[in-house]
């Protein structure tokens, strides 16, 4: 574990639901009903309390799907948070269809929502980089900025990395702090 901006912000290795933190953010899709990786993961350690709120935002708040860039939060049912915040990041297409745009809004909206909801601490895997695409080196310096202008809004920012090897690149490559 590594911190940054007076502690502000945490990175760490490990399994996103096993972090305690008023929020837990979701690397969703625009159905909002589940899949593989991280939003896998969640569905089965929060229960399906989470999966019936998701069903109930489609009915009443996006009948057509979350869009990329959006956040909506639901119970985090048995994971040891009080919300989970499900965002959807772009589909990495090359780089030019605004691609980095999107990711930042999917942090910047799950960070506003999270304030919103009176959310102290907050969680986030590294959304868009799995099955999604983006590249991961590319989308260091966007989380980083974005985390930045939120810091002051939150006790803690967790950055919860899957991988030994993205902690470590997330580590090299961040700029927090300048060289
Ligand atoms: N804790 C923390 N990070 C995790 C965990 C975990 N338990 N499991 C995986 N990751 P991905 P995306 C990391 O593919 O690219 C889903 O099917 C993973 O190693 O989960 O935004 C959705 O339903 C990677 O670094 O999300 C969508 O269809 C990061 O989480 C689609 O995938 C994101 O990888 C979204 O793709």
């Amino acid at each position: 574990m590594t911190s940054f901006l007076s502690d502000r912000v945490l990175v760490l290795q490990g399994d996103i639901t096993r972090v305690q933190a008023d929020a837990i953010v979701n690397a969703a899709n625009s159905t909002l009903m589940g899949g593989g990786g991280v939003d896998g993961a969640i569905h089965r350690a929060g229960g399906p309390a989470i999966l019936e709120a998701c069903e109930e935002i489609r009915r009443t708040i996006w009948p057509e799907g979350l869009p990329p860039g959006k956040a909506v939060a639901t119970t985090a049912g048995r994971l040891p948070a009080r919300y989970v915040i499900h965002t959807v990041g772009p589909i990495w297409r090359g780089g030019k269809q605004g691609e980095d745009e999107l990711l930042v809004s999917a942090y910047r909206e799950s960070l506003k929502l999270a304030y919103e909801l009176g959310c102290k601490s907050i969680a986030f895997p590294a959304i868009s980089t799995g099955v999604y695409g983006f590249p991961f080196e590319r989308s260091v310096p966007l989380v980083c900025s974005v985390v930045r202008e939120w810091a002051a809004s939150f006790e803690k920012i967790i950055l919860v990395f899957f991988s030994q090897r993205d902690y470590d690149l997330f580590l090299s490559l961040q700029t927090f702090e300048e060289a």
